[in-house]
């Protein structure tokens, strides 16, 4: 229950937030006896609050209410239940929701993208330590050959957690990095190879582009069945974050989400929302800064935790 104790650890203290919208406000809706119409109004108002969306929240709504009517339930608390399992079975409904990566066919290339400042470069680090934690061998590839400082960035992580960085000199292909990363990869017999590029705006021509090639000399080394592509999103962004969610899912096939800075966020409900309009698994959700700040995403603990179940959970 890792996952669990560091969610309900930063609830209580950096999440003062989310907690107040999520398992304050909405576990506090369901307490007390039966519920009224006024009830299914401040539950939706509680959602679309919470970054759920108007649309998801509606939906979400009358979904509780269809289920409560079938069910002959009248009681808060009874209801209470139902909605944790309903929210967990959305969120288990996409495949591969929760499910940390697999090495079926080593190396393993995680291919790292997302809008500026997201997360990528952290999470790269941080899924380095979790792979070598498992004994797993792991290179790291420097492509965001753009920004100054990028590639130090990576290569202070690889330092860090005791990684190699396969790196060119700024403003060099990325592409190329790409290229000789997955060498060094093949010729160590590494398990994974986490490629990290540059942040880009989803509008600029130019950087999609770059990220398509790189993908493409990956594909053709690789081969695409070894290629994961991971949106790092920043959990703050929102209604933003998810259009360019959309935008990134247009270019490249997305296989996975690593949600950061939930530890950040005052609304929770985005992690539905991903689950409804993406239908791409969120495996990894960020909560700090650090190597360890990783956990798997576990839908029906995240749903539990936020509701404050865990006491009925045993
Ligand atoms: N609190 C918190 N901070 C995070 C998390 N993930 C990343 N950060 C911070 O967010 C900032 C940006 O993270 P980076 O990993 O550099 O983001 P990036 O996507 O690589 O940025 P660019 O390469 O500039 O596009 C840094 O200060 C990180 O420490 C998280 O899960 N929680
Ligand atoms: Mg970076």
């Amino acid at each position: 229950m890792a996952f669990f104790d560091k969610l309900k650890e930063s609830l209580g203290e950096s999440l003062r937030g989310v907690k107040e919208l999520w398992s304050g406000g909405i576990a506090s809706l369901f307490s007390g006896g039966s519920f009224d119409e006024c009830f299914w109004e401040n539950l939706e108002e509680m959602l679309i609050s919470g970054d759920v969306g108007v649309d998801l929240s509606e939906e979400i709504v009358s979904d509780l209410k269809a289920r409560a009517k079938s069910a002959g339930i009248t009681a808060k608390r009874d209801l209470k239940s139902v909605f944790v399992s309903m929210i967990s079975d959305r969120l288990s409904s996409v495949e591969g929701m929760g499910r940390p990566f697999e090495i079926t066919r080593p190396p393993l290339v995680l291919l790292m993208i997302g809008v500026n400042g997201s997360g990528k470069t952290t999470s790269s680090g941080k899924l380095a330590s979790r792979f070598l934690a498992q004994g797993k061998k792991v290179v790291m590839a420097a492509a965001d050959t753009f920004r100054a400082a990028a590639t130090e960035q990576l290569q202070l992580w690889g330092e860090r957690v005791g990684v190699r960085v396969v790196a060119q000199k700024q403003g060099s292909d990325p592409a190329a990095v790409a290229f000789d990363a997955w060498q060094a990869a093949k010729a160590s017999s590494a398990d994974v190879l986490i490629v990290d590029t540059a942040g880009r705006l989803h509008a600029k021509h130019n950087l999609m582009e770059e990220l398509r090639k790189i993908y493409r000399v990956l594909e053709r080394e690789a081969g695409a069945e070894r290629i994961q592509v991971v949106l790092v999103l920043d959990a703050v962004m929102g209604q933003n974050g998810l259009a360019q969610a959309e935008t990134f899912n247009g270019i490249l096939p997305l296989s996975a989400i690593i949600l950061a800075k939930y530890d950040n966020t005052a609304k929770g409900g985005i992690i539905l929302r991903i689950a409804s309009n993406l239908k791409v698994p969120i495996r990894y959700i960020g909560l700090g800064e650090g190597a360890l700040d990783l956990s798997p995403f576990d839908p029906a603990v995240f749903a539990a935790a936020l509701m404050e179940l865990e006491d009925d959970k045993e």
